[in-house]
């Protein structure tokens, strides 16, 4: 099941994906569960992070959707020398900023795409072990892997 998934996820555009792991974050605690976050060697992502609080929110949509598209940036070559903990931290963190303002949010009454809301509702359907496997495919892939290339 999580293999079918992850290959629909892959399937959606870059907005999609990006709307997708938001509304995901916003389910944790509810249907989405996974272990408290806080053991990723988030020191790493730290200086992007600071980066991106710091920009005005435009840029910072800029920059995620750039993550998500897989352009290749100086931000997006960072991301992907990341391990998969410390990507999922990183998304975790912007998604506790947005949540608290300091980055912009998404757009009023933005509704998610059907294929992505089934997909998100497939997310929720499994057990927590293959929860947190789904997030960690869903992000792994993003930002500019030289050797993958763009887009890809
Ligand atoms: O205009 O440390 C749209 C463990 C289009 C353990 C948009 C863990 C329209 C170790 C795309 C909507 C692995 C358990 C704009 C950690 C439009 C450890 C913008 C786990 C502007 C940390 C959309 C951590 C935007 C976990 C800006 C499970 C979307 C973390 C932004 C999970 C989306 C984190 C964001 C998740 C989503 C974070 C910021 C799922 C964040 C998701």
């Amino acid at each position: 099941v999580v293999p079918a998934i992850t290959a629909r996820f892959r399937l959606l555009s870059a907005e999609d994906q990006l709307a997708l792991i938001w509304y995901a974050y916003l389910e944790m605690g509810n249907t989405i569960t996974v272990a408290a976050p806080g053991a990723a060697r988030m020191q790493f992502a730290e200086p992007v992070l600071n980066q991106i609080k710091a920009m005005s929110f435009a840029e910072q949509s800029q920059v995620m959707c750039e993550l998500a598209n897989r352009a290749d940036t100086q931000i997006g070559r960072t991301y992907a020398c990341w391990s998969v903990n410390i990507k999922l931290g990183f998304w975790y963190q912007l998604g506790e900023w947005m949540a608290a303002g300091f980055v912009a949010p998404i757009p009023d009454g933005y509704q998610l795409s059907p294929n992505a809301s089934a997909v998100l509702s497939s997310v929720k359907a499994v057990d927590q072990g293959q929860q947190i496997t789904l997030l960690r495919n869903f992000v792994v892939d993003m930002g500019y892997d030289p050797a993958k290339g763009e887009g890809q």
